[in-house]
């Protein structure tokens, strides 16, 4: 997490400032490395989105972004900012930001030796793997869509509902296209291992996107998906979403929980995987 000299200057709703200035030369270097390592994988596997946002953004200035250079550049395409932040932030926290279109990045950079895993999201998770995306109108919308859907959860004890959408579609999301399936999913897109995982592993099922399947699926939040589900494009994923879920809560209150590796009769299935990798996971 943040070295020493980061102090906490905590704002009521849990942003702090960058301290762009404080980051170390050894920091700035991770994140170039991460760069590198991780803009190699794109071509055939990022969605063009992503493409476009990662290039409109300039992200590859080297060292880790200025949040304040790089706003620039956001709002005048979206609207969006990014705004800094200690860690995980207490979920009203978090969906009252998206909702405004403020996206909560962490500012912390992994160490040289979690350059592969680490369960709280940084810097590069966050800033690589999210923003490109909020430079997309449309996605742009379902983001802040889905913040206002979060905090109308919170009245419905929904919060369970909604955090499986973020998951499997602005974390874990595959999308259709004609050139076949690509990732959206920022946890797929900001990891070495899952962007080829995803995508060309044998192990995982595909399946098409459907809103309530989504919701009622569990999911692995210390390894690999075992699940991924693709969309059909941005204008689908906001539409299936711009509406109101009470309906939708109100019907998962009888249904049960599907688990991470479940394919169900109605499922659109692209691809049934092994699940290989699990098992070998579970077995060792
Ligand atoms: N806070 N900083 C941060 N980043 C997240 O992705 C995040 C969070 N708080 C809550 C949260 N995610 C999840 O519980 C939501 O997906 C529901
Ligand atoms: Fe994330």
């Amino acid at each position: 997490m943040g070295s020493p000299k980061h102090t906490t200057d905590l704002d009521s709703d849990y942003t702090i400032d960058q301290d762009w200035a404080g980051y170390t030369a050894l920091e700035h270097d991770t994140w170039r490395r991460l760069y590198e390592r991780q803009v190699a994988l794109l071509p055939g596997r990022a969605c063009q989105a992503f493409l476009d946002g990662l290039e409109k953004l300039n992200l590859n200035d080297g060292g880790i972004p200025d949040f304040s250079v790089l706003n620039e550049a956001l709002h005048a395409l979206t609207g969006w900012r990014v705004v800094a932040v200690p860690g995980l932030v207490p979920d009203a926290a978090f969906f009252k930001l998206l909702a405004n279109r403020q996206f909560p990045a962490g500012r912390f950079m992994r160490k040289p030796e979690e350059m592969d895993y680490l369960s709280e999201p940084d810097v590069f998770h966050d800033i690589f793997g999210h923003v490109p995306m909020l430079a997309h109108p449309v996605f742009a919308d379902y983001m802040e869509a889905y913040g206002q859907g979060g905090l109308r959860s919170l009245t419905f004890d929904a919060l369970h509902h909604l955090a499986r959408l973020y998951w499997y579609t602005v974390e874990f999301g595959l999308m259709h296209t004609s050139d076949g399936l690509r990732i959206y999913g920022a946890g797929i897109l900001s990891s070495r291992t899952e962007s080829v995982f995803a995508l060309e592993d044998d192990s995982p099922n595909r399946v098409a996107f459907d809103l309530q399947r989504v919701m009622q699926t569990d999911y692995r939040i210390d390894d690999f998906q075992q699940t991924y589900f693709a969309i059909d494009g941005f204008e689908a994923l906001l539409a299936a979403c711009y509406k109101d879920f009470e309906p939708i809560y109100r019907a998962l209150e009888d249904e049960t929980t599907f688990l991470p590796d479940q394919i169900v009769l109605t499922d659109t299935v692209l691809h049934r995987g092994t699940q290989q990798y699990a098992v070998e996971k579970t077995a060792s």
